[in-house]
């Protein structure tokens, strides 16, 4: 092995673009280990950004669908994939997590990129790989290596919008940095320095600290907004909702629009939507909240379930949860038994649950009948028929009716005229609030991702007001309670944008 500097001066600029300003503050004041000791990935700054996918088989045969998401998530990171190695069993004891075979094959393939032109290759590996076989994987290929938990942490970064989803990525990139900062004493015994900083700390141990003192410190920011958003939550609890789950790129954000009638962002790629978007189920009738949410992905970095917890919370505590899964994907079973089992890892509450699958337009009438035998509680549907958004919505009513009675005299429905109630609030993206202490009344049933209905007793609300007592509790809430706001709520329920600016 080289005794090279790991990091680049490309690659320790890269670093530092990438993290915020308070992070790059604390590991500023390490800034000769930054330089020299810290085993921070490298990353390609310079265009064009070209991958070659290193696939890794957890078993004799490497899954292929793996390699299909990652390629998808690498393009989506702007990289051009430009050729793929395979490796059967992967090596997980020794130095490196390939053979000298397939090392050799992956020389060859950079060799020939660099003189198509690619002026830096990165190779993005389908799972994730021990810190040190990363390390030691660029160092004999001389190029950098990102795994699948690296790729996933930069779309987040990138798609992450506002200021508590940006907290909850950099606090999970930190999380994940950890056991990556090199060992500053082993680096340095190649040198042929020593390794020791005040007080006797190795210069590794410093880091590792003030990297735990930084995610302490987003741990307690992210706290006081989650209880913040907590409060608003608990503001909407007198209204029903309706939660859009499911594995990513199914449909989930189609569906929104054609649910709510506002427009939502479509897009055929993984994890295009990060953050919880709420809007008001169309047409007249009871008035229900429908939320849209980020989408699941097989092999979850641990570090993100937290932030998922966080993100899907508004979506978590809803009524009814509509299982959105793409009917023709081969692997539909799979992705439902992924959806199920992340729902499990954040403490999703029971609810009552309909399957929605989605995209039928894509079957044979053959394969439709199938599936509609095989799942025959499940709704089969496509967000491009008209039909179908009437048949959603006419089940929707109607579980939402069993899960949470509508209580008479009430005001619980609306005039054909105010059909677009003042609810219009996108959920930060990535974040949330935890859910309320005592918020929902489960009956405790399976999400078997059959339509049932579980909750078959209403969740203990308040009582049920009309739009305009909402907005003005909202006002109130919110510390708006001014008469002469108060007397205008009538005006804001009918103004949605303008009332979104109270939420
Ligand atoms: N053929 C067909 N395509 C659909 C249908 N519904 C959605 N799509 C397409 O599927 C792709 C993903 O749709 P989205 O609504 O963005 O999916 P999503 O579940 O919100 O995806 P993420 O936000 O990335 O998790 C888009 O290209 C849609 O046009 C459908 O019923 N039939
Ligand atoms: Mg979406």
């Amino acid at each position: 092995m080289d005794a090279r500097p790991f990091m680049t001066r490309n690659a320790e600029t890269s670093v530092r673009t990438r993290l915020s300003r308070s992070s790059h503050t604390v590991l500023s004041r390490t800034a000769p280990l930054l330089r020299k000791d810290i085993s921070m990935p490298a990353h390609p700054t310079v265009s064009p950004r070209a991958a070659i996918l290193l696939s890794l088989g957890r078993s004799a045969v490497p899954d292929s669908h793996l390699t299909t998401e990652l390629s998808s998530l690498v393009h989506g990171l702007g990289y051009q994939v430009i050729g793929e190695v395979r490796q059967r069993r992967p090596e997980t004891t020794s130095a490196l997590p390939i053979g000298p075979g397939k090392l050799e094959e992956l020389r060859e393939l950079i060799r020939s990129a660099k003189e198509s032109g690619h002026a830096q290759i990165t190779i993005a590996c389908a799972l994730d790989l021990p810190s040190g076989q990363q390390r030691n994987l660029e160092k004999a290929l001389d190029e950098p290596v990102i795994d699948r938990t690296e790729i996933i942490l930069r779309i987040f970064e990138a798609r992450a919008q506002t200021p508590l989803a940006k907290l909850e990525v950099e606090r999970a990139r930190l999380v994940h940095s950890l056991p990556r900062i090199r060992d500053l004493e082993a680096s340095r015994r190649q040198e042929g320095g020593g390794g020791r900083a005040a007080k006797g700390h190795t210069n590794t141990e410093l880091a590792k600290q003030a990297a735990a003192r930084r995610i302490a410190e987003l741990g307690r920011r992210i706290e006081i907004i989650r209880r913040e958003q907590e409060r608003r939550m608990q503001r909407r609890r007198d209204l029903p909702r309706v939660a859009l789950l499911g594995y990513t790129n199914v449909g989930k954000s189609s569906w929104m629009e054609q649910l709510t009638a506002k427009s939502a962002s479509v897009k055929d790629e993984l994890f295009h939507t990060l953050g919880t978007s709420i809007h008001a189920l169309r047409g007249p009738g009871r008035r229900i909240l429908v939320a849209d949410t980020v989408g699941f992905l097989e092999a979850l970095p641990h570090t993100l379930v937290e932030s998922f917890r966080s993100t899907l919370a508004e979506a978590l505590d809803a009524d009814l949860r509509l299982h959105v899964a793409d009917a023709s994907n081969p692997r539909l079973e799979s992705e439902l038994a992924v959806t199920r089992e992340l729902l499990t890892r954040v403490d999703c509450p029971p609810a009552s649950e309909l399957l929605v699958l989605n995209k039928v337009d894509k079957l044979t009438p053959q394969e439709a009948q199938e599936l509609a035998e095989r799942y025959p509680d499940a709704l089969l549907v496509s967000s491009r028929s008209e039909e179908d958004r009437r048949r959603l919505i006419e089940k929707i009513r109607t579980l939402i009716d069993q899960a949470c009675p509508p209580r008479s005299g009430t005001g619980g429905t609306f005039s054909p005229d105010e059909t677009s109630p003042p609810e219009a609030v996108t959920v930060s993206a990535l974040s949330g609030a935890t859910r309320a202490a005592g918020s929902a009344t489960s009956t405790g049933g399976s999400r078997t991702g059959a339509a049932t209905s579980t909750a078959s007793s209403p969740r203990a609300r308040p009582s049920r007001r009309t739009a305009t007592n909402s907005v003005e509790a909202t006002l109130s809430a919110g510390g708006f309670a001014h008469p002469s706001l108060a007397d205008r709520a009538k005006w804001i329920a009918r103004e949605p944008d303008l009332f979104g600016l109270f939420l």
